[in-house]
């Protein structure tokens, strides 16, 4: 069966208690053998026991109770293994397998593979088939004992350690877990380490195994991990519960990190930084990964997901909680606001083309296809939500039944939201519809005001309405909480932030006694994920970026204002000037926090603009929408240039390189005012940047300019004569320059880069440095001629056999292809069909590309 469907679930017929396994590490014949300690779950009903298994284990040995079953009673098929009822007892009994698997050939970083020597797995999804045979779901949870025989020197598994000897290791983990939270590492690390003492006193040994050299690189990890364990017993309650927390770096790593029982793996660019090396936005992004993975432990580990068409269950709410995190870490205005920044970006995206699905999906070919922006930020958003509407205390109580009912279970989103109403009486039957529709509803919202009436009346009302998405025609009218406030013409807020709850297509809310009419800032926070429209000149806009006493709306003000004027622009009318003399006033305001004018000053993308152009029933034209954001750029650099360049002096920030909000904050404005400067500058001030520049954060931001004026050659060779042993400065340096470039040489430089011998494209960091950096640069991609299209698929086709998974996840770059003309619309397709067409093409990226086409 190639689709499958959330409404075919039913219970594994075994019941599996432990999982012993003992691994002999050979790079090209490892040995695995694993005896399962199973029951049937109803012995009066006999049942075949299914056991998933990838084409690459050579099964060795087989035993029920230590005797080989009668041959006719096993089959393999293509990725699984049967044994027939009639060889099983009805009771309690042991099987025993032995397999050999080749890790060094393993290129898909799925199951144990290798990298730079070291033996490395990743289970998450369907990657434990590769190891050895199992009921490879999440609903099966046993403990797990495991030897490991290697004569690499560092030897580790999940739980805690039990046993050590010369060229072996003993691990258990006595919490049942899934297997796709298991993981083996065998490496010849280092290690730098720590404590951590829980709030009832357990003492922890935290550990981050990198290798030699990378030691001083892990230290911001380490410090992030135990910010991280202390905050969730602080705010969650949640106490870590083994007496070690490990986590690895690897260099070959499909996803960002992984959560597996204590032993995190981490892609290394999510550990490793240093003021040289890193970026701000690096080493926050380390923080905040190192929490995801952390918290995983309750949300993900101690509770599960009964199948995977739950994975928002442990992903969106473990993302909400990093959110949460790194807003009490940081700055939460503008935590919140890049969080909004990214999800439009993407999931809005998403939810707009041909591969869009509700957080929880009702049917999927591969999941690993599934690992999205909508599962995993839509499927946060939607937490906030939740919480807005039942309250801060409801959302503790929810949460602590929660906790509290499920611990150990593999539960679904029924059981999460069944909680919510326990806990807090509510009916959330519709609020569901958040989970199980897909696509982003559009609100549009009318004011209406009466001088007369009860002293001053305002009535807003509201309209949604969503569009359809594949195989879901129709969509019914949803739960949106709305907050709203009030600000008077003085610029002093009549009415603070109150939440209308929207349940019909249709309604209206009213506010009387208002005197005089006041300016509405509407879903302020971004209440809900929906797109908002609304009929405001820009001189309101203009009102509310100077008063609105929401932060996120008041950014948000100022963005409509930039949006408006480029949409404008890019379809050759006038456009610009109130941003500009607005934006001028809100950056000479020193009160204001840098980091804000800096997200202020930081003009909406290629991308984003052509979103919107589309939403608004035009074609994007990517050249057109390229000029008109360079034209506003400039425009904004020579009316501001005097203040741009006193920002850019007094932001500069001396003494030693602290990567916290504050410095960060300060290196944000100075960079976002180089930028503008660096359209009328020649250049000037991000040459001397990129050369006296102590930290990466400048160097980089000083490269980028260097390379759009096409003047980056000198820069970049400084870099790469500096790091070319360092990969993950590598990357950066084989990212920035495609995405940089001037669209009309991107292609050409995308090519020579891709050519050259240190372009390790099976590299899963580095593949994505190049073709992902390429693609960011829209109107290259997007190049009228198609060559940004076939680049791209060129590369895709190359990964597919080597690396599925990347393949796939990388061909999603194709999705937004319909809203472009009709010239675009032919090559994009050309490409996918090519793709298609490709011999063997995995599942993986066949789903992909049959749901781009479809
Ligand atoms: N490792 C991935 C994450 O943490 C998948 N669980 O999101
Ligand atoms: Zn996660």
């Amino acid at each position: 069966q190639i689709v499958q469907y959330l409404a075919d679930y039913r219970p594994y017929p075994f019941l599996l208690s432990e999982t012993r396994l003992d691994f002999t590490l050979i790079p090209d014949a490892t040995r695995v053998k694993a005896v399962l300690s199973l029951a049937p779950r109803d012995p009066d009903t006999p049942e075949d026991l299914v056991l998933d298994g990838g084409a690459g284990l050579k099964l060795i040995a087989l035993t029920v109770n230590g005797q080989k079953p009668d041959p006719a009673h096993v089959s393999r098929e293509e990725e699984r293994l049967v044994i027939a009822a009639a060889a099983l007892p009805r009771s309690a009994f042991t099987l025993e397998t032995e397999v050999q698997i080749d890790p060094a050939a393993n290129t898909t970083f799925e199951g144990l593979y290798m990298s730079g020597g070291m033996f490395c797995t990743q289970c998450e999804a369907e990657g434990f088939r590769h190891i050895t045979f199992y009921p490879d779901r999440p609903d099966v949870m046993a403990t797990f004992r495991v030897t490991i025989r290697s004569d690499r020197k560092v030897l580790l598994s999940n739980g805690n350690p039990v046993g050590q000897a010369q060229g072996m290791a003993e691990w258990h983990d006595p919490w049942p877990k899934p297997s796709y939270l298991f993981a083996l590492v065998a490496g010849d690390l280092v290690s730098i380490s720590d404590s951590f003492t829980t709030m009832s006193g357990r003492k922890v040994d935290l550990n981050i195994w990198v290798r030699p050299g990378d030691q001083d690189r892990a230290d911001y990890a380490m410090e992030s991990l135990i910010r991280s364990m202390k905050w969730d017993e602080e705010v969650y309650g949640r106490e870590y519960d083994l007496d070690v927390f490990n986590i690895v770096a690897v260099d070959d790593f499909n996803m960002g990190a992984m959560e597996n029982k204590g032993l995190n793996i981490f892609n290394s660019k999510l550990v490793l930084a240093s003021p040289e090396t890193a970026t701000d936005t690096d080493y926050e992004r380390i923080e905040g990964v190192i929490a995801h993975e952390y918290f995983h432990n309750w949300t993900g580990n101690r509770i599960t997901c009964r199948d995977w068409f739950q994975l928002c269950l442990k992903e969106g709410l473990t993302v909400f909680r990093d959110q949460q995190f790194t807003s009490d870490m940081r700055s939460a205005p503008v935590k919140r606001i890049e969080d909004v920044q990214a999800l439009r970006a993407r999931q809005f995206r998403e939810d707009a083309g041909p591969l869009a699905h509700p957080p929880r999906p009702d049917h999927y070919e591969e999941i690993n296809n599934f690992y999205t922006a909508t599962v995993y930020e839509k499927g946060a958003e939607v937490i906030g939500m939740l919480k807005r509407l039942v309250g801060d205390a409801g959302y503790a109580k929810a949460l602590d039944l929660y906790f509290d009912r499920h611990d150990g279970d593999a539960a679904t989103i029924e059981d999460w939201l069944q909680v919510f109403e326990d806990a807090t009486g509510r009916d959330l039957a519709q609020f569901k519809r958040w989970y199980v529709d897909a696509g982003t509803p559009h609100l549009d919202m009318v004011e209406q005001w009466s001088a007369d009436d009860a002293g001053g009346r305002l009535t807003l009302t509201f309209t949604q309405e969503t569009a359809p998405t594949p195989g879901q025609p129709d969509k019914p009218a949803r739960v949106i909480p709305i907050a709203v406030g009030l600000i008077g013409p003085n610029g002093d807020e009549v009415l603070p932030t109150r939440i209308l709850e929207m349940t019909q297509p249709q309604q209206s809310f009213d506010f009387e006694g208002l005197g005089a009419r006041p300016v509405v800032s509407a879903l302020r926070d971004f209440s809900a994920p929906v797109i908002l429209t609304r009929r405001i000149d820009d001189a309101t806009r203009a009102f509310l970026l100077a008063h609105d006493t929401d932060p996120f709306a008041r950014w948000e003000a100022g963005r409509e204002l930039a949006m408006t004027a480029l949409v404008s622009l890019s379809q050759g009318q006038p456009g610009g000037d109130d941003y500009v003399t607005a934006i001028g006033e809100l950056i000479a305001d020193d009160s204001a926090d840098p980091a804000f004018r800096a997200l202020c000053l930081n003009l909406p993308g290629d991308e984003e603009i052509a979103t919107r152009v589309f939403s608004l029933g035009l074609t994007p034209d990517p050249d057109a929408i390229h000029a008109a954001r360079q034209d506003l750029a400039r425009r904004i650099a020579q009316t501001h240039q005097d203040l741009l360049a006193r920002i850019y002096d007094r932001m500069q920030v001396t003494g030693p390189y602290a990567p916290d909000a504050e410095g960060s904050a300060r290196r944000a404005l100075r960079i976002a005012a180089l930028g503008l400067l660096n359209r009328i500058d020649g250049g000037q001030r991000a040459q001397v940047l990129f050369g006296t520049a102590g930290n990466m954060t400048e160097r980089m931001a000083a490269l980028a300019c260097l390379i759009r004026l096409g003047l980056g050659d000198d820069a970049l060779a400084i870099l790469h004569q500096e790091f070319q042993d360092n990969r993950l400065v590598m990357d950066k340096w084989f990212s920035v320059q495609p995405m940089a470039a001037p669209p009309d040489s991107a292609v050409a430089i995308a090519r020579d880069l891709a050519a050259r011998p240190d372009f390790e494209w099976k590299n899963p960091n580095r593949f994505r440095a190049l073709i992902g950096g390429f693609a960011a640069n829209h109107a290259a991609f997007h190049a009228k001629d198609g060559a940004g299209y076939d680049f791209v698929a060129d590369w895709i086709m190359r990964m597919d056999p080597v690396n599925p998974q990347i393949a796939a996840r990388m061909s999603s770059l194709f999705e937004t292809w319909p809203r472009y003309d009709a010239a675009r619309r032919e090559k994009a397709l050309a490409a996918l069909e090519r793709i298609a067409a490709l011999d063997g093409l995995s599942r993986n990226t066949r789903e992909m590309v049959s749901r781009m086409i479809a």
